[in-house]
């Protein structure tokens, strides 16, 4: 999990676990996703979650990089057949953002930058989180590139996959400057904090005398719209280019924090306060962070997590994302 400081990578973390119990999202029936923390993280996950829902403590920024193993259980169920169980384990890294993403003048640690980039590498999916309230674009124009460079880069990996420990045996030339497609088979752009955006897109709406509420314009927002609104065309094309054939691109939006259920559709934030913990931790559930989770875990994309199949609709063609809300045309 990397991306820009403050972008909300603790935030979606702690909230994957209980965004599998909140109730049946997956229409279908088909799949179901449970999951368990089995190591150390556990504890403290559910801690931010707890300080942060029932109290508004904002969770510590990261320090350093700490591995959570999750164990996601795929529940496939085909008509006429029994049901099936899959188990998954994913290691899952959480990074300080400034490790990748530094503001200019920030003194970073080169080895954990280094060990961080050599784990990327290997990593089967890569979650690039951004806050979609906030402009990240100048950040991810300075760092994108060289973080896709080092971790498509042929030299040095410190834990060589099967197919580059197979290359070394051939007599090959120099490689300084070589690169390969990226090894991971997911890549997930996830806007969050999109509760923030609703809300005051929602605002603008009722100025005009539009009725919408935060949670409609959020299910409206077209993903990939809006990250070329908060990244530029360039940053998704590089993005893009590195990814293997067989790698899946997918763009999503989400909020931690999230929005009512039914016909409020107000946000959390602004339901919650002056209530007290038994009450918000009764209505608290997130937005898009399961669909997040389930892409990462079976490639599967829906509701507020688009996948992108084509270079041609990574193209800027609205000056805006709202544009495409159903209600404004
Ligand atoms: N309204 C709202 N605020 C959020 C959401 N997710 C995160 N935040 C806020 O955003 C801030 C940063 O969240 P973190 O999860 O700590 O961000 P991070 O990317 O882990 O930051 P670093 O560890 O510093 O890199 C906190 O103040 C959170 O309260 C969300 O979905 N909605
Ligand atoms: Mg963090």
């Amino acid at each position: 999990m990397i991306g820009p400081p403050r972008a909300g990578k603790t935030c979606v973390l702690a909230a994957l676990e209980p965004a599998c119990y909140a109730g049946p999202l997956d229409d279908d029936g088909q799949l179901n996703l449970r999951h368990g923390f089995t190591v150390d993280g556990q504890s403290l996950l559910s801690g931010y979650t707890v300080d942060w829902v029932t109290r508004d403590e904002d969770p510590h920024s990261t320090l350093g990089c700490t591995d959570y193993m999750l164990e996601v259980t795929v529940q496939a169920r085909r008509p006429g057949f029994r049901s099936s169980q899959r188990v998954t384990t994913i290691q899952c890294t959480d990074t300080p953002g400034d490790l990748l993403f530094p503001k200019q003048g920030t003194q970073v640690n080169v080895d954990l930058r280094n060990r961080l980039l050599g784990q990327a590498k290997e990593a089967s999916s890569i979650i690039l989180v951004l806050d979609s309230t906030a402009s990240s674009a100048e950040l991810v124009e300075r760092q994108l590139r060289s973080i896709l460079d080092s971790i498509t880069s042929l030299s040095g990996p410190e834990n060589p996959g099967f197919w580059r420990r197979l290359l070394r045996w051939i007599p090959q030339r120099p490689q300084v400057g070589r690169h390969v497609p990226l090894a991971s088979v997911r890549f997930l752009i996830l806007l969050t904090q999109i509760d923030k955006l609703a809300h005051s897109v929602s605002r603008q709406l009722r100025e005009q005398d539009l009725d919408v509420s935060p949670l409609a314009v959020a299910k409206a927002i077209d993903p990939v719209a809006l990250a070329l609104e908060l990244i530029g065309e360039r940053n998704l094309r590089r993005i893009w280019s590195v990814m293997g054939r067989r790698a899946r691109l997918a763009v999503g939006v989400s909020s931690a924090r999230g929005f009512l259920r039914g016909s409020s559709g107000q946000t959390f934030t602004e339901w919650s306060a002056g209530r007290d913990a038994q009450e918000r931790l009764g209505a608290w559930s997130s937005f898009g962070v399961y669909e997040a989770l389930r892409f990462i875990t079976t490639g599967r994309c829906g509701g507020p997590v688009k996948r992108v199949h084509d270079l041609s609709e990574l193209v800027r063609e609205r000056a805006l994302p709202l544009d495409s809300f159903p209600f404004m045309r």
